[in-house]
Parts: structure tokens; sequence; C-alpha cells
């Protein structure tokens, strides 16, 4: 930890496709000061890019175990970085992260694939100190661009928005900084304010100068 100066928070919006995550992290890293946004997956390096070729072409094909462990590989590459970054005071907001990670891969139901497998190679990874969940009420995407990319269908959607859900069950107290948002219906602005309200009620002076991390 750098002398005198208290750590960044690393806050976390998470939540379906098409719920508006990247916008409101957009909005949230220009509100906070010093802050970087860091959205996984992270196609810019090499593991990135192999993510990318399996979301964007169909035909491209791994085992779904290889994939999912490229998923964590790719956060796990940015991991000392972020941690530095808060130390060094810097605030970070990220678009998506290992609830992702685990319920897209817990939600193909393969067998052996469960949440437990899907989680145990995340473990280690830094907690975020909050995380908001952004969840429409029914997954009924027909705007232009939905279903381009692997996973993009409402069907494979409601098994993950499942998925979600028996995670954030699962972790328990792990999971006690994670606030909910139901998005529908609700303009950028009245979702961007409920963000920051909570935000505001951080509070740095209770919050723990020690990272935490996934268990
Ligand atoms: P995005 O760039 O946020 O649209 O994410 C790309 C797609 O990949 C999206 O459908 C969600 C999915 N995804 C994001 N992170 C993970 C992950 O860690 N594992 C799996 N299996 N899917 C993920």
């Amino acid at each position: 930890m750098s002398e005198g100066i208290p750590r960044g928070r690393l806050i976390l919006i998470e939540g379906l496709d098409r719920t508006g995550k990247s916008t409101q992290c957009t909005i949230l890293s220009n509100k906070l000061p010093q802050c970087e946004l860091i959205k996984f997956p992270d196609r810019t390096t090499s593991i990135g890019k192999e993510i990318n070729s399996y979301l964007t072409d169909l035909k491209y094909e791994l085992p779904d175990q290889s994939i999912h462990l490229l998923f964590s590989a790719n956060r796990w590459e940015r991991n000392e970085y972020i941690k530095d970054s808060l130390k060094m005071g810097k605030n970070i907001v990220m678009d998506r992260y290992v609830y992702s990670g685990v319920a897209y891969s817990a939600a193909k139901n393969i067998p052996g694939m469960d949440l437990d497998w899907c989680y145990s190679c995340d473990k280690g990874l830094v907690r975020p100190d909050m995380t908001f969940f952004l969840m429409n009420q029914k997954s009924n995407d027909n705007r232009e661009g939905f279903g381009d990319e692997r996973y993009e269908t409402n069907q494979f959607q409601e098994k993950v928005r499942g998925q979600f859900y028996r995670l954030f069950n699962k972790l328990g107290d792990q999971c006690d900084e994670v606030v909910q948002i139901d998005v529908t219906g609700c303009s950028i602005d009245e979702v961007s304010n409920h963000i920051w309200k909570y935000v505001t009620m951080m509070d740095e002076t209770t919050m723990s100068q020690e990272l935490k991390t996934f268990q």
C-alpha cells in the first residue's frame, strides 16, 4: 500500500447481455476521480483475441472447458495490474468479471462443469468492493445486433440469469455487496442515479485497506 494514500475502490457492473452495463460503466467511470474502466473479456490481449474469435465465429470450435479457462486466464492477466492500481489510490470500474465467468459457462449445462468447477479457477482474484447486477424482467431482445455473437439468444440468456442467482446464493456472504437493479423500463439517467446513490454511500473510512479476494 502506498504510504498514506487510501486505496482506490473496485466497483463492478454485471448483468445479462443488453442491460446497459457498458453505458453505465462509462458514466460511472467518468464521475469517479482517478478512475479507469476495465472491461472483461479484454479482447486486446492474445488470450482475448482467441476469446473474440470464439464469440464472433460460430464455426470456431473449442472445448467448453478450454474456453471457460481462457475467460478466467483473461481475468488473471490483469489481476496484478488491478491490485497495484487500487493500492496506488486509483478507482477502477469493471464491466463484467467473475460472476459472468461462472454464470455463462454453468448455463451451458455440460456434465462436470457445474457451478463449483466453473468458480474454482477464479478463486484468488481480487474481489470488488461493490457489485451492481443489472437485470431486466425478461430477456426479449430484438434490437439490432443482438444474436450476432454466441450466447446471444433469449433462451440462453434465461439460463444465464438462473445461474447468476444460484451463484449469488452460493457465495452468500462473499456477495453481501451485490446490489441488484431491475432496469426494466428505466432510463439511462434513472439507472445511473441509482448506482451513484449507492457509490456515494460507500464509506471510505470503514472500508478495509486490505484487498479481499474471491475464496
Ligand atoms: P461482452 O463483450 O460484455 O458483450 O461479452 C461477450 C459475451 O461473452 C457475452 O455474451 C457474455 C459472455 N461472457 C463474458 N464473460 C464471460 C466469461 O467469463 N465466460 C463465459 N463463458 N462467457 C462470458
